[in-house]
């Protein structure tokens, strides 16, 4: 008998999760059964825009946090297929910094070249997973049929993201507040918030890049309140870092220092929550968002039920090409070519990856951290292999521009450490780039 497999989501974790079986497949060893479920109607995750907040046709959570004008925060030089090149997709080297739709088409060819999208039931919504002696026994609803059936997998993996239920706290006076209150989940077009000012609670990637986006498309002012520390860029002159809200009286926000100001709309850029409302306790992973995340062994295996793994739960500087790294490294245990070790081994690889992220003194030990990481697990499968150093380097001059200038850093190139070759100049500075479709921006 096959071994069966369930993956939980066709995001680019999952979607990495089925080219690694396919590629194993395409060098003719046999391989088990797949069955992806994903909710939504296609494929890509976060990068599947949908315009849609709330809940969505069927009354499920809409998944995505992804906004109109959205470009890749990092450069592509750190996410890159190393089985897939961009020259390969595009069939020419592109700029660095892809909108979301450009990147959704690179994610969206590989797994087309890879023929795989027949072992992906759409539209089906994960509702519970439980252990029943060896097995697992998957519940789903297939969602345009309201048909909900039970089916029994050897494995599982959750490849379902954790940048989608948002982190929501609650401030005096937000019931009496006049003006809009959202969460980032749930923005979608800067244009809404043409001259009106703007506060942002929150200093992590969401809060930077979505005042950046209203900055942009003609907000009045950007105020950004901090819980830590400021952000500290050279911000233009309609933008202010102020300490952390303590509440809001009409529309007049105050802050720590006894400042206050008058706003227009509240943008709760304060993160998301790992939520896995399909599975019972003692399957959920129970993490903060980190780069050594709790419970998993090597980043992917649950300690307290080896045959369950989880895709990409860490906080992520690498992305796509970590998620292959894991894949990969899963594909191989659920093929019997890595062997997972006892419980007590398990528990103390994690904890010493918790410590060794711990010692980390700054971002740059974090990305060399997940850089070696990377690194661990390619070593031990036949992902090809590529210079994680050289992505590494990319990251830290990507630092190194945004400290230059926070609204000009999308306009450096990088070299590609697949391929070698330096990412041409974009034709236009993001700041007057208001066009992100993928036609205007591959016209290099
Ligand atoms: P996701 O992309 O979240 O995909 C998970 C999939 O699981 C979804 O398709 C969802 O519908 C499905 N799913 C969830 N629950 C169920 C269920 N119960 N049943 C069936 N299916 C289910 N990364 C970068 O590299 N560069 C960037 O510029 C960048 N920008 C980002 C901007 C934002 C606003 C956010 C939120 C994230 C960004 N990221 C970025 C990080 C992003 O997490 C990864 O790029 C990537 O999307 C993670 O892939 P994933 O497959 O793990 O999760
Ligand atoms: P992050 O990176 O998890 O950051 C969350 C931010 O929210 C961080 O600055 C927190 O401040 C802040 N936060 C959380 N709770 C609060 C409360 N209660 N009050 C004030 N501030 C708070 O989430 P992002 O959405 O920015 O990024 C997630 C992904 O989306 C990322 O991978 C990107 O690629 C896009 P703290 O520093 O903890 O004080």
């Amino acid at each position: 008998m096959k071994k069966r497999i369930a993956v939980i989501g066709a995001g680019p974790s999952g979607l990495a999760q089925l080219r690694a079986f396919q590629s194993a497949a395409a060098k003719g060893e046999e391989i088990p059964e797949i069955v992806c479920f994903e909710k939504q109607s296609n494929w890509g995750g976060l990068w599947n825009y949908s315009w849609r907040t709330g809940l969505d046709e069927y009354g499920e959570p809409v998944h995505g946090s992804m906004y109109r004008y959205l470009w890749s925060n990092g450069p592509k030089e750190g996410l890159e297929f190393a089985d897939y090149s961009f020259e390969e997709h595009f069939g020419k080297q592109i700029a660095s910094y892809p909108p979301r739709a450009v990147l959704f088409d690179y994610v969206q060819g590989r797994v087309e070249k890879a023929g795989v999208r027949d072992w992906i039931k759409f539209e089906t919504a994960v509702r519970w997973v439980e252990k029943d002696g060896d097995k697992f026994n998957v519940t789903v609803c297939d969602l345009p049929n309201d048909h909900t059936y039970t089916q029994s997998f050897d494995h599982v993996i959750v490849g379902s993201g954790h940048f989608s239920t948002p982190n929501v706290p609650q401030f005096d006076g937000f019931d009496k507040f006049k003006g809009r209150i959202l969460h980032a989940h749930d923005f979608r077009d800067a244009m809404e918030f043409k001259d009106k000012d703007i506060l942002i609670v929150g200093t992590s990637y969401s809060a930077e890049d979505i005042g950046s986006q209203c900055w942009k498309y003609g907000a009045k002012s950007i105020t950004v309140s901090h819980r830590t520390a400021a952000m500290g860029y050279n911000w233009p002159d309609n933008w202010a870092e102020v300490p952390l809200l303590t509440h809001v009286d009409g529309n007049t926000a105050h802050f720590k220092d006894g400042t206050s100001r008058d706003v227009d709309a509240i943008i709760l850029c304060t993160g998301y929550r790992h939520h896995f409302p399909f599975l019972p306790d003692d399957l959920r992973l129970k993490t903060a968002n980190r780069l050594a995340a709790s419970d998993l062994y090597k980043g992917v295996a649950y300690v307290n039920e080896p045959d369950l793994f989880y895709l990409g739960m860490q906080d992520q500087w690498f992305t796509f090409n970590m998620f292959d790294a894991q894949a990969w490294f899963i594909r191989d245990v659920i093929m019997g070519r890595i062997e997972i070790p006892d419980h007590g081994a398990m528990v103390a690889d994690v904890a010493d990856r918790i410590a060794r992220e711990d010692a980390g003194a700054d971002d740059y030990d974090a990305i060399w951290y997940q850089g070696g990481y990377i690194k661990e697990l390619i070593d031990e499968t036949d992902y090809p292999t590529f210079d994680v150093e050289g992505a590494c380097q990319a990251f830290k001059a990507w630092k190194g521009h945004k400290k230059a200038g926070i609204m000009t850093f999308r306009d450096n190139g990088y070299k590609s450490v697949m391929t070698g070759t330096m990412a041409p100049k974009h034709h236009t500075a993001w700041k007057d780039a208001m066009d992100d479709s993928l036609e205007v921006y591959l016209q290099n």
